[in-house]
């Protein structure tokens, strides 16, 4: 039944409609405050909650997004220009508040205006649940895209799920994560609206009736997708983009009336079964688990989002001939790749499009970016279970597949191992779809995410599809929003930035090189030092309060924030630590450069390995903060619970940033830049975008350690031995044996012995092979910082050498070299 509430309004387009233009002064945003408060909110100065005064406040700002937000939408409608749409299972936003204060330009105001109405400001700001709908790098990617999207006027919107429960919340019992659920719109979502105009339904199951040429898909049980709309601002309110969010509804009349009327609740409850697709982020971004909910929810977002695309298209176009003038679509690593069949099933099925044309098409809309070499998360899925789910998908990818192969093999007649290798149905053992392969075919470019990613992409996992079409490979390295990484999280170095060079530089990174001569500014020096103080009293206040040791903020703040990883190899940061314990108890007296160590970070929920380090940097934290022996010389701290607003704490308060994976396994890593943008020298590895930073930053200002990557793959080719480094290396050897004796666990010896014997029978991250060099790098660190003005020189010269990393630069490359999209604001 159509829902007449959901038609266009008419006979209203001649009315006078005027609403109020809002102004920014503090006592307009004191009355719209106020406002919000009673009109919307629905309380008074005598009721109010904490959460009514937050949610007001949110109003007052978003009211102020819309006026831009709808001049956007209407200016890329009327231009008819082409649209890009970044198809994402993931953004990790985090907090849109303070975000949302700058980008509109009225934080102070705001402030103040807060504060006159006996409200505490600050204290609002910190009540702000984060959107945390992504795993880590690639969710938060997304993010800073949109953000670099609406700044830089690019027409385009993200689509990607609402997720009831985001990335599980964190706690930590007795030095083990603990998982709970994040249901982060328990108190509402202020920032969304609601489209229900804009609900499609999306098919599962069933089977395909052929009718000729013909084939029809029937008998499928249903769930409708409901967009939810978010503005996401640009700075200065260029423009503002929009992240379109799906629901699962059930469809109204589902499946009643195949219950009898004594099965109500029953009935019910089965609706309510369908709606589960949209229930929950997938926690893991280490293994590919092929669970069918996960593939239920890669397909609905994409048919939703392709129902969607195609509809906006014909609103003002005819035929599908300039479908491929008007919008590319991007694949966020292969999650929306059924994204491919999708629109060949609905420009074939349902509209008719012959095939050569629509697959011609598909060719010239797709674009897709890799995020990640490591084969255990590349996605395929069971032919059963696709077969059963999406027939009509898998029979769509059986006709490409069918007409790739006769392609290749009449370019190589000769070679019939390449058609296996290149197959889209990976036919060892229970038969499999490749989802890198379809995402591979289907697009025009296919990007990794830095320079080195990029090149072993093309020599290893694709090295067959590149050598079919080399021009479709290319690099977009990362970059990140320099208004939420510096201006928004880093307010006392922003402002000694905008006291030297001006404020322009939120908008063109690469100002920052201005910077440069001030590196040898000894008053400059001392400012920027003095800023780093200010954030490492605030970060010292935090880690007090949320795990109760007290850290002094003259100790050398040395820092590794990220999922937990083996690849990523906190461990051998740990193997430091216990080293360095061990010497200091050995060298009481010597002249220590004080440390604190802070980790942080999640690990998937079945994820062994990741969770046992966690216990173990939990339980070294334990045994070093309350030796007397050590006392300030050394603190170690596992901050719980890391998500985007603690990096914004976190980051802006790190001297020494940890990028130690093993050379060609970090495909680009982000938080890296982050923490040079922020002032804080790299210690790192010779892998992804570490390599591009130390080539902007200079070799001189970053410290490199470590196997590269063809040492690395000589290493484990000529028969690695990690025990040959534990025999000849005195500290090392006294560093795993006092893990594996139990000197950190003595309520039970024998906790670390999977981690202690992985590392000496295999190590396959190589960290045995690194610690030497590890240890000394760490030694020159400690030298440095001896010298606190030279540290400080360098660290203004990292800051100063960040300019390529903004996600506005990223973003414009992909807009100009994938995409062809250009700006509609400026
Ligand atoms: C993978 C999977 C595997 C299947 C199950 C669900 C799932 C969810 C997420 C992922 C993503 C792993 C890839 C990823 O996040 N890569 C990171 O991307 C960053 C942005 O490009 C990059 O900076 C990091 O180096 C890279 O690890």
């Amino acid at each position: 039944m159509p829902n007449t509430l959901l038609t266009p309004a008419t006979g209203t387009a001649t009315a006078p409609f005027e609403y109020e233009q809002l102004e920014n002064s503090v006592a307009a945003l004191r009355v719209s405050i106020a406002n919000r408060l009673v009109y919307a909110v629905g309380k008074d100065l005598r009721s109010a909650t904490r959460r009514d005064w937050l949610f007001a406040l949110f109003h007052a700002v978003r009211d102020r997004m819309m006026h831009k937000w709808r001049e956007t939408l209407a200016v890329s409608q009327d231009s008819d220009a082409k649209r890009v749409y970044y198809l994402s299972m993931e953004f990790l936003t985090g907090r849109a508040l303070t975000n949302a204060l700058l980008s509109v330009g009225i934080y102070d105001d705001a402030r103040e205006a807060c504060t006159q109405l006996g409200a505490d400001f600050d204290a609002l700001i910190d009540l702000e649940t984060d959107a945390g709908l992504g795993n880590g790098g690639l969710g938060r990617l997304a993010a800073c895209f949109l953000d670099s999207m609406a700044t830089v006027g690019l027409p385009g919107m993200g689509y990607g799920i609402r997720y009831d429960f985001g990335m599980f919340a964190q706690k930590i019992v007795d030095g083990r994560q603990v998982e709970e659920p994040d249901y982060w719109m328990v108190n509402g979502n202020p920032w969304e609206f609601m489209r229900p105009e804009f609900s499609y339904e999306v098919q599962f199951g069933g089977r395909l009736v052929q009718e000729g040429d013909h084939v029809r898909w029937v008998d499928t049980d249903d769930v409708i997708a409901t967009a939810y709309d978010t503005g996401v601002p640009g700075h200065e309110l260029t423009s503002v983009s929009t992240l379109r969010l799906w629901t699962a509804r059930a469809t109204s009349g589902i499946n009643l009336d195949a219950f009898n009327k004594g099965d109500y609740m029953r009935a019910v409850e089965a609706k309510n079964e369908s709606e589960n697709v949209s229930r929950v982020l997938y926690p893991d971004d280490s293994t590919e688990h092929g669970k069918e909910l996960r593939l239920r929810q890669e397909y609905f977002f994409v048919s939703a989002s392709l129902q969607d695309i195609l509809r906006r298209y014909l609103k003002s176009h005819g035929s599908f001939e300039q479908l491929a003038e008007k919008v590319a679509i991007h694949l966020n690593d292969t999650h929306p790749a059924l994204a491919v069949p999708e629109l060949m099933r609905l420009l074939v099925d349902e509209y008719q499009v012959e095939w050569d044309a629509a697959w011609a098409l598909c060719q010239r809309i797709f674009s897709y970016t890799n995020h990640t070499l490591m084969s255990e998360a590349l996605e395929t899925w069971p032919v059963d279970l696709m077969g059963r789910l999406l027939p009509r998908h898998l029979r769509i990818i059986y006709d490409l597949n069918a007409r790739f192969l006769a392609e290749v093999h009449d370019r190589f007649p000769n070679e019939n191992d390449l058609l296996r290798r290149v197959s889209l149905i990976d036919e060892h053992g229970q038969r499999r779809v490749r989802m890198a392969y379809l995402s591979v075919l289907a697009s025009h470019k296919i990007n990794g995410v830095s320079a080195l990613h990029s090149d072993l992409m093309v020599k290893t996992i694709f090295a067959d599809f590149a050598r079919l079409w080399p021009d479709r490979f290319n690099n977009k390295t990362n970059g990140i929003t320099p208004r939420r990484w510096l201006s928004q999280a880093n307010r006392p170095l922003s402002a000694l930035i905008d006291a030297r060079i001006g404020t322009t530089w939120r908008r063109n990174l690469d100002e920052l090189k201005q910077l440069r001569p001030l590196a040898d500014d000894a008053e400059f020096q001392s400012a920027f030092r003095l800023a780093k103080t200010q954030n490492k009293k605030r970060l010292a206040e935090r880690i007090a309060q949320e795990t109760g040791i007290v850290v002094s903020t003259d100790s050398l703040f040395d820092v590794q924030i990220k999922r937990m990883h083996e690849y990523k190899r906190q461990l051998l940061n740990l193997l430091h630590v216990v080293t360095r314990y061990q010497q200091i108890l050995a060298h009481p007296n010597a002249n220590w450069v004080p440390r604190t160590v802070v980790f942080g970070g999640k690990a998937a929920s079945a994820y062994y390995m990741a969770k046992l380090v966690i216990k173990l940097i939990n339980d070294v934290a334990r045994v070093v903060n309350h030796d007397k022996r050590v006392g300030d010389k050394l603190k170690v701290v596992f901050m719980p619970n890391y998500r985007v607003s603690l990096a914004e704490v976190i980051i802006p308060a790190a001297d020494l940033s940890e990028q130690i994976s093993t050379a060609g396994t970090e495909a680009s890593g982000t938080g890296n830049m982050k923490f040079a943008l922020n002032g804080a020298l790299t210690i790192g590895t010779w892998d992804g975008a570490n390599i591009e930073i130390a080539e902007n930053v200079g070799l001189e200002n970053i410290f490199i350690f470590g196997h590269r990557t063809e040492q690395v793959a000589a290493l484990r080719a000529s028969g690695y031995n990690p025990r040959r480094y534990y025999d000849h290396n005195y500290d090392l050897k006294t560093t795993i044996d006092r893990i594996a004796e139990g000197a950190f666990s003595p309520e039970e010896p024998n906790r670390f012995h999977d981690i202690t014997r992985t590392l000496l029978e295999s190590d396959y991250y190589l960290l045995l092979a690194d610690y030497a060099d590890y240890i000394a790098t760490q030694q020159k660190v400690d030298e440095l910082y001896r010298r606190p003005n030279e540290w400080a020189r360098q660290a203004i010269l990292n800051v100063a050498g960040m300019g390529m990393f903004s996600s506005d630069r990223t973003i414009r490359e992909y807009a100009d070299d994938i995409w062809k999209v250009k700006p509609l604001f400026q």
